[in-house]
């Protein structure tokens, strides 16, 4: 199915139920809202958004992002329902109950492992949803106003790291452009994601970087961050978004990975490659996915345990 067929579809449905990933980031949230200001744009028009976990606080000082519903607060029926960012089943956690329910579903992704779990499914390898539901609106004929221009450069800059990932392309610029000359705001958005941090995310930060370590000759880069160091700090989970791009960005290392314990003995692990590693394989391998040079997945088990396991999947990867 096309874009436009997407759109065409999107068009027949009077109210519509969107869905972020688990642990929502900014280009999930980012495409929603978007979608959502764009919808709403036609008188009757309902669109809410549903996603497993509150928004994170960080995304308050953007007005363009609201509040979101959690699974159990959704009661009414929507005509239709479409997951954005979502590349599996699991990436929908708790909401995923709920997605399947609709019979008429559609996945819109830029995850290259994408499972096409979804009755209608679109998905084209950009740097972020964002840029795919940019077009979607085009193809819908709403209008690019400063919320949803906004809203879709939040996805841009996040999911490129501030336009430095090796994922930016001449497309991802075109429309960043598009999206400025739209009335969003380049300088509002990075000071809120990368220029405003929590003290209790800085001093979390400060203690995570610490225990840094280095296998494979200084090749692989691990940062662990512990149940106990959430507690110490008082901080959550939400805020170790980010800490991986510090392992990664030493001199020699080509994996870095973040082992996260989101809950007793299972770690939620994130890669990140230069490019000799493809770490999609290496998630896939456990059940995760994404891009070819950041993935993720979860693994059960002892830390140790974990950390090893992990490091021998990357080890034959390279
Ligand atoms: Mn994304």
């Amino acid at each position: 199915m096309t874009l436009k067929d997407v759109a065409i579809e999107l068009k027949k449905y009077s109210t519509v139920l969107i869905f972020c990933h688990n642990r929502p980031d900014g280009d999930t949230l980012g495409s929603a809202f978007a979608l959502k200001h764009a919808l709403e744009q036609v008188d009757g028009k309902i669109a809410d958004i549903v996603c497993p976990q509150p928004v994170p606080e960080k995304y308050y000082a953007l007005d363009f992002i609201g509040k979101t519903l959690l699974p159990s607060d959704v009661t009414k029926k929507y005509s239709c329902h479409i997951a954005l960012d979502c590349a599996s089943e699991m990436m929908l956690g708790d909401s995923y109950g709920l997605f399947v329910k609709n019979q008429v579903t559609i996945n819109v992704d830029h995850h290259v492992s994408n499972e096409r779990y979804a009755k209608f499914n679109y998905v084209d390898d950009r740097a972020s949803c964002c840029e795919i539901v940019y077009g979607l609106i085009n193809y819908l004929g709403r209008e690019v106003n400063d919320s949803v221009a906004n809203s879709l450069l939040l996805g841009v800059v996040t999911d490129t790291g501030n336009f430095m990932h090796n994922n930016v392309t001449k497309a991802t610029l075109q429309t960043a452009s598009e999206l400025v000359e739209k009335g969003a705001s380049l300088n509002k958005i990075s000071y809120a994601m990368f220029k405003n941090q929590k003290i209790e995310r800085a001093k979390l930060y400060a203690h995570v970087i610490n225990g840094i370590k280095f296998f494979e000759d200084g090749k692989i880069a691990i940062i662990s961050v512990f149940k106990r160091d959430f507690e110490k700090f008082s901080a959550t989970q939400d805020m170790t978004e980010g800490f991986i791009d510090f392992p990664l960005s030493i001199e020699g290392v080509e994996v870095a990975v973040s082992l996260m314990e989101t809950k007793d003995n299972a770690y939620k692990i994130s890669l990140r490659s230069k490019g000799k590693v493809n770490v999609n394989e290496v998630a896939s391998s456990f059940g995760g996915g994404g891009h070819v040079l950041a993935s993720g997945c979860l693994i059960h088990g002892f830390y140790e345990d974990v950390k090893d396991k992990i490091l021998r999947a990357i080890s034959i990867n390279f």
